[in-house]
């Protein structure tokens, strides 16, 4: 693990070593231009291939999570969390078609899991707190991956305590091929030219440490940082060796927003989402990637000149209201910092060119859903917003009254595990309308199924948001209606989740589970 030293870091601020060394607010920490570290990339891990009859392919992963001591940024080392390292875990390759067949064991000290997001696999195997494995335990989900090309990922989703297990870096990215991902020429060397990027923003006590959950706003905004880590990389710089190259972007923080452009304005093709490839490419200067979401991008560099890739400040949704809520908010979209640099070597290979057509996807409309169901999130009010199962009825949960104090529900239930939310009946397709009753922005995340937008406030989505999703934002106030389809998978017993994947916010209660059953 690369790191600057202490020194740098002073300087790379622009504090002075004399004094406590408390962290700059990240538009500041950002904006000094130096990249001075390589990107690093997670291993791949394409695991053990074992051919069986009749042309099956079954892969072996063995993941163990560990802690570990990672050196980020200080001459001193951060306890973390890790997958079969320090911090953050491989890059798992599969192909369509595949049996995988995972072996986890947890050896953090404390219950965890691994929940496969954006997979479309059994309930048993998907890793939701019910699967939980106590510290020592494993546990072993075997399951064929049937569903198109996408970069997709794997994080800790233990009850209660995904924020932290993710936060000290229980997650890691898988991508997953096809016949159509391969036909097309598209940039596929893993780590030359088809490049992962898992975006984490992070903050630091003096001691190394990471700093989570220690401010008033930490709960109410979820976690933030003020460093940008990139694949465990603080201020890195890839070195390109081609015309352009592929960025597979996952928002793995906890609770910020991107909103993805470069500093010269260029512009870039976005290829898939969440849930596989768009129909083609689409051209774009910004996108705005909220926690959990994924988007591939083109990014043509032949020009040889570096590039910034950054956060831009992102169109004000917040309200203002008097008091720190509205301010905190207002300021976090008002951010601007950079991600990494992009440098172009000389020589570059020159690549094929984009085609012009990606995937095909079917049509879908709101004739296609048999009913409509509601999502409605919320986030407390008040000194009287605690625990209970609604706005208003609870006691103080002890973190504080105010906005969002520490009552974070759906349809006006806090997530329990012995609670079922939503019965499903196996084979159908429906609405869910998810509906924003508060202020602020919240990424909302179905397990099992990749879904549609239909539209966003009554419109049809823009171009980028097409194609398969599985966690898709709203902004304050918004109503988004997405198409989603219950297939192949029936269970009496086992639920999938819906939250926010705002950790602070899901594991606070903004979650509830569903099951799909052969009668529903
Ligand atoms: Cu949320």
């Amino acid at each position: 693990m690369s790191s600057v030293s202490r020194r740098q870091l002073l300087k790379m601020f622009g504090i002075g070593t004399a004094g406590a060394m408390s962290m700059p607010l990240i538009s500041r920490a950002q904006t000094s231009g130096s990249f001075i570290n390589p990107l690093q990339i997670p291993p791949l891990d394409s695991g053990s291939l074992i051919q069986q009859e009749g042309g099956l392919r079954r892969r072996h992963f063995d993941l163990t999570l560990q802690k570990g001591q990672t050196r980020f940024v200080l001459d001193t080392d951060t306890p973390t969390l890790g997958i079969n390292g320090s911090y953050l875990g491989p890059t798992l390759r599969y192909r369509r078609g595949d049996i995988l067949d995972i072996q986890v064991h947890n050896r953090i000290g404390e219950e965890s899991v691994l929940h496969w997001h954006g997979l479309h696999v059994p309930q048993r195997f998907d890793g939701g707190p019910m699967q939980s494995i106590a510290d020592g335990g494993s546990w072993n989900p075997v399951f064929d991956a049937r569903q198109p090309a996408a970069t997709l990922w794997y994080h800790s989703h233990a009850m209660h305590k995904t924020g932290p297990q993710v936060y000290h870096g229980l997650a890691g990215m898988m991508i997953l091929d096809d016949d159509v991902s391969d036909s097309l020429d598209l940039p596929s060397r893993y780590g030359i030219d088809d490049i992962p990027l898992i975006l984490q923003d992070r903050r630091f006590n003096r001691d190394g440490s990471f700093d989570y959950m220690s401010r008033y706003g930490d709960i109410m905004i979820g976690q933030h940082g003020d460093i940008m880590v990139i694949n465990g990389t603080v201020s890195p710089f890839f070195e390109a060796t081609t015309d352009k190259i592929r960025l597979r972007i996952l928002n793995g923080s906890n609770a910020r927003l991107f909103n993805l452009a470069f500093n010269d304005g260029r512009e870039f093709l976005q290829i898939a989402s969440d849930g596989g490839l768009l129909d083609k490419p689409v051209p774009l200067r910004r996108l705005m990637v909220t926690p959990g979401e994924r988007v591939e991008l083109l990014v043509d560099v032949s020009d040889g000149n570096p590039v910034i890739l950054r956060s831009e400040p992102s169109e004000n949704h917040f309200p203002v209201f008097p008091g720190a809520f509205s301010e905190l908010m207002r300021a976090m979209h008002g951010e601007s910092f950079d991600v990494m640099e992009i440098r172009p070597q000389s020589g570059l290979e020159r690549l094929p060119p984009v085609p012009g057509l990606l995937a095909t996807l079917p049509a879908v409309s709101a004739d296609m859903g048999i009913r409509t169901r509601r999502m409605r999130l919320n986030m407390g009010f008040g000194s009287r917003s605690g625990s209970g199962q609604g706005p208003g009825r609870g006691n103080r949960t002890g973190q504080g009254g105010g906005y969002g104090g520490g009552h974070f529900s759906i349809n006006g239930r806090v997530m329990t595990m012995s609670h079922i939310n939503e019965r499903v009946k196996l084979g159908d397709t429906e609405i869910w309308e998810v509906i924003n009753d508060t202020p602020m922005v919240h990424p909302f995340h179905i397990h099992g199924s990749q879904f549609r937008v239909l539209d966003r406030n009554g419109v049809p989505p823009p171009a980028q948001e097409t194609g398969y999703k599985d966690t898709v934002h709203l902004h304050g106030r918004e109503t988004v209606r997405v198409l989603v389809s219950f297939t192949d998978f029936a269970d009496d017993m086992h639920t999938y989740m819906y939250h926010c994947h705002t950790l602070e916010h899901e594991d606070r209660g903004m979650m509830g589970q569903f099951l799909v059953t052969e009668n529903g």
